[in-house]
């Protein structure tokens, strides 16, 4: 059984001087109580926290940690450009070797513009998307959450799911008039909204596969239709890939799926664990972004040496090693299948979404398909499993919410024992 010692002194700490003593909510175990664990280290697939305990880990940094941390050509690559200096403010070689390595890897990524996190990418990819169009109405769906940009905020998952905020204070009422929202997967209620707000929406921005309130995946024939419209109403429809950008596949959900988006937002992965994310699209959009046009977007770090390099080097490894993808999907697919029948064995109704190295598990009678069913899983029963995982060295995201991220550190032990814990976890719930 696992104390929290040193953890428990540091929250005590913490809360002195960070709000809730964390420096993202997520990260707190506000939904299912107790003590966050305070991470001194982490390599390969496993965490070891203040204490020295080892937990196998299912959040890798809520991503990027695709191949697993501390992952030895990244962090070599880290210490060898850190020498050079840490940021210049002009432009460097690296970066255009990091934005041709991103177009050879995507599909319909002409231009790319680097930025420093996927809140970042997605504010700006909206903003191309309106100053483009000329349209300010944005449609965005239940449960999806693209960063913490204001007009997002809005029926948004993530933490402002798993802490039941209805209405996020500093949001103003104005801003929120533009953001539009409906159901996951719900094609009729996107026509509908279209049809209302005729010539005013400017984009549809949507998670190919959600991870923000769980892993929920798109229903056959929703992203078509979302494409479909877009092209009818002359609309621009962004992929918000920070979850699933290098993840489900090189070219990300655009490839896996087969769907092209006018533009893609980027994070996570991108970065290797660095600050970074990107958005890009086609040429005749992103040639309005300045210094080219008058869309302005900027920033002092983006294009920062040592997450350039961090995230040239994790991406590279990526296109150069197509099989590891084939392992994350058969991962994802094990514990997928290994969920299912441990709880079929129990009598415990569950619904097991997976896709790729992506998966959640709902407490739920009824498949989940959009925010709405996300919300009617049983959430006590989720914090008795999140208990039972983590005091058994198991690490999950604090949140029924939450996708699980799955790398291909994972070895096939690590993943039975994974089960073996969920098993014995199980019987406690
Ligand atoms: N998209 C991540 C979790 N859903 C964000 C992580 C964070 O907010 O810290």
């Amino acid at each position: 059984m696992y104390e929290y010692t040193s953890s428990k002194r540091l929250f005590e700490r913490a809360q002195n001087s960070i709000p809730g003593g964390v420096n993202s909510p997520v990260r707190a175990f506000k939904s299912v109580g107790g003590t966050p664990i305070f991470i001194e280290k982490a390599k390969g697939a496993y965490l070891y926290d203040a204490d020295g305990q080892k937990y196998i880990d299912y959040i890798a940094s809520w991503g990027p940690m695709i191949l697993g941390h501390s992952y030895l050509p990244v962090v070599n690559a880290i210490q060898k450009k850190a020498a050079n200096s840490t940021s210049f403010g002009a432009p460097t070689e690296l970066e255009v070797e990091m934005a041709e390595l991103i177009k050879s890897l995507t599909r319909n990524v002409d231009l790319i513009r680097m930025v420093n996190s996927g809140t970042e990418a997605c504010m700006s990819a909206l903003r191309v998307a309106r100053g483009y169009t000329g349209k300010n109405k944005f449609i965005k769906f239940e449960g999806c959450y693209h960063g913490h940009a204001d007009m997002f905020l809005v029926k948004a998952g993530s933490g402002v799911a798993t802490f039941g905020i209805q209405e996020v204070p500093g949001v103003t009422a104005g801003t929120a008039l533009d953001t539009l929202t409906a159901p996951y997967n719900d094609l009729e209620a996107v026509r509908n909204l279209v049809k209302q707000y005729a010539g005013e929406i400017a984009a549809i921005i949507v998670e190919p596969v959600a991870g923000n309130m769980g892993c929920v995946l798109p229903a056959a024939g929703f992203l078509e239709g979302l494409r479909q419209i877009c092209d009818q109403e002359n609309i621009l429809l962004i992929f918000d890939e920070v979850m699933t950008g290098f993840r489900l596949a090189p070219g990300g959900a655009q490839e896996r799926l087969n769907i092209n988006a006018d533009l893609v937002t980027y994070g996570k992965v991108i970065g290797a664990g660095l600050p970074v994310g990107a958005f890009g699209g086609k040429k005749e959009i992103m040639e309005q972004v300045a210094p080219l046009g008058n869309i302005y977007q900027a920033g002092t770090l983006s294009g920062n040496p040592l997450a350039m390099i961090a995230g040239y080097t994790l991406l590279a490894e990526l296109k150069d090693h197509p099989e590891y993808y084939t392992e994350l999907n058969e991962k994802g697919a094990f514990l997928q299948k290994g969920l299912i029948d441990i709880f079929k064995e129990k009598n415990i109704p569950v619904q097991v979404n997976q896709f790729g190295s992506m998966l959640s598990l709902f407490f739920n009678t009824e498949p989940v398909t959009d925010f709405a069913s996300a919300s009617r899983s049983d959430m006590s029963r989720f914090t008795r499993f999140f208990h039972g995982l983590l005091k058994r060295g198991v690490h999950l995201p604090p949140s029924g919410y939450e996708s699980w991220f799955l790398s291909n550190a994972l070895s096939q032990s690590d993943l039975e024992e994974t089960l073996d814990v969920i098993r014995k976890t199980a019987e406690e719930l």
